[in-house]
């Protein structure tokens, strides 16, 4: 069980994950092979527009074939569905506008990901700012939670916790202008337990570290991969920040 490993991995250490976006990337396999020779600890595969069928099915296997980690789904809609992966983050986006996003796509994906025999884990995910102007925001009919109020993304994480979810990730959006906010992310940790991912917008090592320092256990990178940053490096800096963190 991939949620398992993780667990226990979180126990001793933050971990890096490598988002791929098929749409994004033309060779999905090596930068795959790159993010694995760096000590990334799983690749997450998605996108928001134009990921699916038999685009999608390719980048998975062939990810499969290049390294020996867990690919992990990252759908924004039904159509980020593949048997080929070995889990998918069951997103419910919890602060959504749009009933579907919070509870419609998951009842549809549900008879589809039993079929396929893929591990769940069950996500809540919150856009925080600025998300509102990325397209995982835009899509998803966010109302991207406030910097200047950071108890209301702990109210939104404490609530998930309460609901049962297995994770949380907290999402500024792909390529966003600024990451999710450092009191964001240190006023989630301090109300749940759960394992935290924290991505968009994240480009360099010191702020992956940063994260990790407020109370991330997971920092997801796909725009910095994508542009050739030097994975190692993030996964040095988050080492390093949580044993700082203790
Ligand atoms: C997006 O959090 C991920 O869903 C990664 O964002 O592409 O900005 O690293 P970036």
């Amino acid at each position: 069980m991939i949620y398992e490993q993780i667990l226990e991995k979180i126990r001793k250490t933050a971990l890096h994950f490598t988002l791929i976006d098929p749409d994004e990337t033309t060779d999905p396999g090596n930068m795959a092979g790159e993010a694995y020779d760096g000590g990334t600890d799983a690749i997450l595969v998605g996108g928001t527009v134009g990921v699916q069928g038999e685009v999608l099915d390719a980048a998975v296997k062939e990810i499969k074939d290049n390294v020996k980690l867990p690919v992990i789904l990252f759908p924004s809609d039904l159509s980020g569905l593949s048997p080929h992966a070995d889990a998918v983050l069951f997103l419910s986006l919890l602060n959504s506008r749009n009933p579907y996003y919070i509870s419609g796509v998951q009842a549809l994906a549900a008879p589809i990901i039993a079929r396929m025999g893929i591990e769940v884990i069950s996500t809540a995910y919150l856009i925080t700012e600025p998300g509102g102007e990325t397209a995982a925001g835009w899509v998803g009919d966010a109302r991207p939670l406030p910097v200047r109020k950071p108890q209301l993304s702990a109210a939104y994480a404490l609530a998930a916790t309460y609901m049962g979810f297995k994770m949380i990730y907290l999402e500024a959006g792909s390529g966003a202008r600024y990451p999710v906010d450092d009191r964001i992310v240190s006023s989630v940790r301090s109300v749940t337990g759960l394992p935290l991912m924290v991505g968009g917008g994240i480009r360099s090592p010191e702020v992956a570290a940063e994260k990790v320092l407020m109370g991330a256990d997971i920092i997801v990178t796909g725009t910095a991969v994508e542009n050739g940053a030097d994975v190692g490096e993030f996964v040095r800096a988050i080492r390093e920040a949580r044993e700082r963190r203790g």
